[in-house]
């Protein structure tokens, strides 16, 4: 018996076997892909985020379930014609020059895309003027910088610099985070937010984009 709660619990423990069952379920239930993706999936990965934020999920269990999405995803895609996917608005995110540590910010844009981002992931050990060409070119409103060293934290203020300087400042947000980072230091540099992790990251990311 198809229910959206169903499809939310599955996303959430990672239940990707399940998954196409559910989904063919709410198309014979006559539910729309586009319902299927926002009141299923993309409630479910909110929810994901919430519990991140309270501890209440680690990232192994984010990562099956972030891969559940995925694979969900992949079958609605073709009953998507039409719909504004990436709605919530253009991102751009690396971690910085000197830093190749990626699995936070992997997990970050992961939960971006599942927001219903577009998210253009440089990758890592990322020049400052890749971010600034790439906020030109993406027309992004929003770019997040990651970094996990004391040593490359000082190139997010290089960065925001580059961005002033570029005349672009006026026109995005940046959100910061990875640990070494804290709202203090965010606030030092002028960035527009930070977040502790994954979840709060995406919220952010939506009400800075609202
Ligand atoms: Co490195 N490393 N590492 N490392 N490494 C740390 C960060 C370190 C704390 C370990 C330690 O000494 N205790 C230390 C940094 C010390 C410091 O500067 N304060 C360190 C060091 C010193 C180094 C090297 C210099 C070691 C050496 O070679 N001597 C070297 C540097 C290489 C380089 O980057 N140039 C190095 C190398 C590596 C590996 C390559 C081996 C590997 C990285 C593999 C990879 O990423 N593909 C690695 C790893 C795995 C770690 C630890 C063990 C784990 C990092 C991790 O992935 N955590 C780490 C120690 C630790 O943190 N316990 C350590 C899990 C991940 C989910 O968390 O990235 O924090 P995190 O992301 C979180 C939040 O921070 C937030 O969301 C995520 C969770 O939801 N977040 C954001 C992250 N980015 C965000 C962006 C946002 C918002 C939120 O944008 C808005």
């Amino acid at each position: 018996m198809f229910s959206y709660a169903r499809i939310q619990e599955a996303v959430i423990k990672g239940e990707s076997g399940s998954l196409p069952e559910l989904v063919q379920e709410a198309f014979e239930a006559g539910q729309s892909a586009k319902d299927i993706l926002n009141r299923g999936l993309i409630q479910a990965m909110d929810q994901v985020g919430q519990r991140m934020e309270a501890d209440e999920m680690f990232i192994p269990e984010v990562l099956l379930a972030a891969r559940a999405m995925t694979a969900t995803l992949e079958i609605l895609k073709p009953h998507l014609a039409g719909v504004d996917f990436h709605a919530a608005g253009k991102v751009v995110i690396g971690t910085v020059k000197g830093d190749l540590h990626d699995i936070g910010k992997n997990l970050v844009a992961m939960m971006l895309r599942s927001a219903g981002f577009e998210v253009l992931d440089l990758g890592t050990d990322v020049p400052s003027t890749r971010f600034v060409e790439a906020v030109k070119e993406k027309k992004a409103g929003l770019v997040c910088l990651s970094a996990l060293l004391t040593t490359t934290m000082p190139q997010m203020r290089i960065i925001l610099d580059e961005l002033t300087e570029a005349g672009l400042r006026n026109q995005i947000k940046v959100l910061v985070g990875g640990a070494p980072v804290n709202q203090g230091f965010a606030d030092k540099i002028g960035a527009d937010g930070y977040a502790p992790d994954a979840g709060s990251a995406a919220r952010l990311a939506k009400t800075l984009s609202g």
